[in-house]
């Protein structure tokens, strides 16, 4: 079964033990230096998917990477373990939903062991405890205290084969179906328990702008879903019935209004269907709201106009909706796509208020009225026809529409609603109220918390109603006979601060210690799906906005940082159980190890990227760990043969050490990016160097040992299991995953130079080597640019005037080159910014002897390197910094 290569389950296993027996993974309370790094939490549905197995590596190989830069890292687990699934795989398999949920969760933290996940056991919450869910309860009541709780008589989105209640983000589509069941949603009215978000609609989309460290398209995602408008209420006067308010963006164009509308459900409509039995058979048969197009009825009666006293007509129509503004609007066709639908299909007048503005509007001439006759005019432009307010720009207009007209006012309004947070379902957080006849609904006293859900009950519809026992109770306030609340709570309210319980997991006074809330707070990196861009992580804002008002949490947003993960996918399309293409991550634990399969995902593609799974690349990620476990093995049983002491280095030891440098450079930046891929990419780079160190010389011990050193640390994070084995072969002291991070010597900048410096020789090799048709070079002479040139590069880099002749000219030593000189500086006067990316002279010097070796191999030539001082005068003429002239001795 154990494909060829090292032998991954005995390792993986060890190093498992290893770990939990020195506890390596445990967190202090207090740390000095607080780093927290968050994946967030599975929904415990008994399996570990692809896409847990990628999310869950990004964030323990930061975490180990952090840990190793000598950060306190939190880095905990937990379970969603509330939800309808547990409660519909209890009822097919004939038993409760806490005991499938604990099984499933068992297997999974299994899972994750073998994973080799460092979290800190210790902390791990499971929502579904009365441990945890009584700080639901409890915090339902501080909400309930600050006024940020409400029961009310809601239309909600019913799900009829679920059998319960959905919030809006539950629905998805335009075919408004089930998130979970794909069920079209229908609506009922219930009495419903919200939590008021709106009220901190404005801060949590303001605050939106300080998210740096998210994603631009989740914080667009947000900004959207809250949709704050900007635009003016208006009273039209409603023949009979009196003023109606309306919401408009575009006030600007009330002198087009053709006709007013309401919403099927709005009061008037509903006292107009009382009087008319064709809008009570419109409202009650005909309206749609989802239909593909708009409908309405004629009342018969007409509404003012208050700016220009014009009486229109009014409709009831279903494009008009009663959650949204005031439920009713002006309707403007010549400037509305769904007013122009409608009008068009009703024969009401289409009348063009606004012109495009001209390019070289004078801000004075009028410009035409635009045809709307086929289509609205929907952009801001020029007010036509329009009486005093002709030829104002629509924004001008707007104010002083709002400001003169008597029943008109600025009006903001949200695409946001209040959070409806009940569920008709057993397997949830039970709503602490009891609902006395006398009293009315009393929340349930903190020292009665928490309400424990009774036992399960298997019955269709919702267990709790069924549990008649359960719900008997007395009035915490008169104490006389009542009945228990039956909804239980959304489980995104557990998911709203489940980050908090992690410091103080087991803390049996208060939901989290504040303090350590504080010390810990915000979560630095948080890891987790795109599906969760809205709901979870809005939610999550909110809780922590109130928590910072009313419980003293120092912070107002709790995720600093946001990686929303690519998916895994399988030719081309997303890993699900329903096409049938899911590759089970425990087969690849078990044929190639864990350490294959985490380093395969990191290396495959930037996190944030979906990428393909391939069982070749993992196949190839194998013989890659194999590779570099044969070498440092081979080094520590004296294999290698080494040749030197300190003071005896040459060139090729110097490349590799500087290489070694190189990659400690660039991965560390990469790492704190959380672009894996680049940093491993040069810890396998730095493996193939050593490799071909020791086949093309004797290697320098120290240096050797150091690259391997390095390679194993850098991968570390990525690949711990092997890690620590070689890091033991190599005879280090502890774990490496408690070991110190390297360093380098060097910048990234330099590195990158360098870098670009020899690669560039070795391709001007080549292609000399090509055109001229060398077969068998004898001597490859590279030679670096006399002195002189970096001079002039340097002024040519510092200076910005126009004519950089005259200031090279300036200096005599350049000036003294005469024609070398002038032609040079030409070049530098077109190349001025190309040039910047060059080292001095001397860093050229040492890249490329230390380079030359490669050269040497690749066309078994000697290679001599050389300052223009030491070469031929016809040679050095052709060397500029950054391009070192070659000539080649046949
Ligand atoms: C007059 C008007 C003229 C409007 C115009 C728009 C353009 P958007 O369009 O998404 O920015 N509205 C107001 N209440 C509504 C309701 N209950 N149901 C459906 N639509 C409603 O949203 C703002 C506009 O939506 C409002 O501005 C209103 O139409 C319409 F050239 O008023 B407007
Ligand atoms: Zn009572």
């Amino acid at each position: 079964m154990s494909q060829e290569g090292y032998d991954h389950a005995t390792v993986e296993e060890r190093w498992q033990e290893a770990w939990e027996d020195a506890d390596v993974y445990h967190v202090p309370d207090d740390a000095d230096d607080p780093t927290y790094v968050l994946g967030m939490y599975p929904y415990p549905s008994g399996k570990l998917h692809m896409g847990h197995v990628r999310n869950y590596t990004i964030t323990d190989a930061y975490a180990r990477y952090r840990r190793m830069r000598g950060d306190d890292v939190l880095h905990p687990m937990g379970w969603d373990a509330f939800g309808l699934p547990a409660e519909n795989a209890a009822k097919e398999r004939d038993t409760n939903p806490r005991d499938w949920t604990f099984d499933c969760i068992d297997t999974m933290r299994g899972q994750m062991k073998s994973m080799g996940f460092g979290y800190d056991w210790d902390r791990e919450v499971t929502t579904c405890t009365p441990e945890y869910y009584r700080w639901n309860q409890w915090l339902f009541r501080r909400f309930h205290e600050a006024g940020l709780v409400e029961r009310r008589d809601a239309e909600v989105n019913w799900c009829p084969s679920c059998e319960t209640v959905l919030a809006d983000e539950q629905v998805e589509g335009d075919a408004e179906l089930c998130w979970r069941c794909d069920t079209p949603v229908e609506t009922r009215e219930l009495d419903q328990w919200f939590l008021k978000i709106t009220e901190y609609a404005d801060e949590l989309l303001e605050a939106i702008d300080e998210l740096e460290g998210w994603p631009d398209s989740v914080r667009q995602m947000q900004r959207n879903w809250i949709g704050r408008q900007y635009g003016s209420e208006v009273d039209f006067e409603v023949e009979g019935h009196g003023p109606v308010t309306a919401f408009t963006t575009r006030i600007d164009t009330i002198h087009g209004a053709t006709f007013f509308a309401v919403a099927p459900d709005h009061p008037i409509a509903e006292e107009l269907a009382a009087e008319d039995d064709d809008v009570r058979r419109f409202i009650e048969e005909e309206a749609d709201p989802d239909g593909d197009e708009p409908n309405g009825v004629e009342t018969g009666l007409t509404a003012t106009n208050p700016v220009t006293g014009e009486e229109i007509p009014v409709y009831v129509a279903d494009f008009v909706l009663s959650d949204v503004g005031t439920g009713a609007l002006m309707a403007v066709p010549g400037h509305d796509e769904r007013d122009h639908a409608f009008a068009t299909k009703k024969g009401v007048e289409i009348r063009p208020v606004i012109a495009p503005e001209p390019d070289d509007w004078d801000g004075e001439t009028v410009p035409d009225a635009p045809d709307v006759t086929e289509e609205a005019f929907t952009e801001d432009g020029v007010v036509i026809d329009s009486g005093e307010y002709t030829g104002l720009d629509s924004e001008t207009a707007r104010e002083r529409i709002t400001e003169d007209t008597e029943g008109a006012s600025e009006a903001t309004q949200y695409r946001l609603r209040d959070w409806g947070i009940s569920r008709q379902r057993y397997w949830g957080t039970p709503i602490p109220i009891v609902n006395c006849d006398d009293c009315g609904a009393v929340p349930v006293p903190d020292e009665d918390l928490p309400v424990e859900l009774p036992e399960f009950i298997n019955t269709t519809g919702n267990p709790l109603d069924a549990a008649d026992e359960w719900q008997a109770t007395t009035c915490p306030e008169c104490g006389g006979p009542a009945t228990r609340e039956t909804d239980t709570m959304d489980t995104f309210v557990d998911s709203s601060w489940y980050f908090l319980r992690y410091v103080s997991p087991d803390l049996t006074d208060a939901p989290f210690d504040r303090e350590r809330a504080n010390d810990w707070m915000p979560v630095d990196q948080y890891v987790g799906g795109i599906e969760h861009a809205v709901m979870h992580l809005l939610y999550s804002r909110f809780f922590t906005k109130v928590l910072a008002d009313e419980e003293g949490l120092d912070h107002r947003e709790p995720f600093t940082n946001l990686l929303a993960q690519g998916m895994v996918q399988l030719e081309g399309e997303k890993m699900s159980k329903s096409k049938g293409n899911v590759v089970s991550p425990q087969r690849i634990v078990d044929e190639y190890g864990a350490d294959t399969a985490r380093l395969f995902m990191m290396e495959a593609a930037q996190p944030e990227r979906d990428f393909d799974w391939s069982e070749e690349g993992v196949r190839s990620t194998h013989r890659f760990l194999t590779r570099l476990s044969d070498l440092v093995e081979a080094y520590a049983a004296g294999e290698v043969a080494t040749a030197g002491d300190d003071a005896d280095r040459d060139e090729i030891d110097d490349y590799v050490a500087d290489e070694t440098d190189a990659a400690v450079a660039i991965a560390g930046a990469e790492y704190d990016d959380l672009t894996f891929n680049v940093a491993l990419r040069e810890a396998q780079e730095l493996v193939r160097t050593l490799r071909s160190y020791r086949e093309a010389a004797e290697p320098h011990p120290a240096v050797f040992e150091r690259g391997l050193d390095v390679a194993v640390r850098l991968l570390a994070p990525v690949a711990p299991h092997l890690a620590e084995e070689l890091w033991e072969t190599l005879g280090r002291d502890g774990f490496v995953a408690e070991a110190e991070w390297p360093t380098a010597s060097v910048d990234r900048d330099t590195v990158e130079r360098r870098r670009r410096l020899v690669a560039n020789t070795r391709e001007d090799v080549r292609d000399i080597v090509d055109v001229a048709g060398i077969e068998d070079p004898e001597r490859i002479d590279v030679v670096i640019a006399p002195d002189w040139k970096y001079d002039a590069l340097q002024i040519a880099i510092d200076s910005d005037a126009d004519n950089l002749i005259s200031e090279l000219m300036a200096e005599s030593h350049i000036r003294e080159r005469g024609d070398d000189a002038a032609s040079y500086g030409q070049d530098l006067q077109a190349n001025r910014e190309a040039l910047r990316e060059t080292l001095d002279g001397d860093a050229e010097y040492d890249a490329l002897r230390a380079a030359a070796w490669l050269i040497e191999r690749e066309f078994d030539a000697p290679v001599r390197v050389e300052r223009a001082a030491d070469a031929d005068e016809g040679v050095v003429s052709k060397a500029e910094p950054g391009r070192p002239a070659i000539d080649i001795v046949e």
